[in-house]
């Protein structure tokens, strides 16, 4: 299997539209989740940058997509988090309306990493996307995030929580950005999605 190096990582474009995003070939892994689960602090981790992407205590920073680019024709993406409450209901629906159609659309997306805070697991709207990438068949990895605020054996049981939620329809991991915990098994997983389009 080929190496990636994953801190070649660099910033290309905030899409605030679909249509402003680079060319659709080549192959993409997007991070998606719950406002403030820890989108941009994970991809910190993974690509040893600090502040590559911006990370924020207040929830609903990152409002656009962006695209950071590892290789040409390699790219990682860097969603608007859901669910934020502060924002309005036309905002929260204009960007369900845009992530949908990237999901739907976007055909050099090959998997979709799932953020998930490990003390809030499986609300609405993350129960929602599961279920859109088993019926769309788009490849699906959840990170229990913040793994570092669980003892050992709160982390057993919300691993084994989500992993029977979903039985094998999506793989299931604990991370913590902080820690650097979980960092290899999701390089494992993003190495196996890069390489499926070599
Ligand atoms: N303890 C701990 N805190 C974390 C971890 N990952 C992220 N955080 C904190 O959680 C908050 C949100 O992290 P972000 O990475 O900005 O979250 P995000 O999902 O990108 O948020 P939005 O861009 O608003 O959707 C920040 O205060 C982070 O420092 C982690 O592994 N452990
Ligand atoms: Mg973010």
């Amino acid at each position: 299997m080929n190496a990636l190096n994953f801190q070649k990582a660099h910033f290309t474009v905030g899409a605030m539209q679909l249509k402003q995003l680079p060319n659709d070939t080549g192959v993409e892994v997007a991070f998606a989740g719950r406002s403030n689960a820890g989108k941009s602090s994970a991809l910190n981790t993974l690509t040893r940058q600090k502040s590559l992407a911006r990370t924020s205590k207040t929830p609903g920073r990152t409002q656009q997509i962006n695209v950071f680019e590892l290789e040409s024709d390699m790219r990682l993406i860097d969603l608007p988090g859901y669910g934020y409450a502060k924002v309005s209901e036309q905002v929260k629906r204009q960007w369900q309306h845009t992530l949908s159609r990237y999901l739907e659309q976007r055909q050099s997306l090959q998997g979709l990493v799932l953020l998930m805070d490990s003390r809030h697991p499986l609300k609405d709207l993350d129960m929602n996307l599961v279920q859109w990438c088993v019926t769309c068949e788009l490849p699906c990895h959840i990170l229990l995030t913040k793994a570092d605020k669980l003892n050992q054996s709160e982390q057993s049981q919300v691993l084994a929580l989500v992993k029977q939620t979903f039985g094998t329809a999506v793989s299931v991991q604990l991370f913590s950005a902080t820690k650097k915990m979980g960092l290899e098994q999701l390089e494992q997983q993003l190495i196996q999605w890069f390489n499926k389009h070599d």
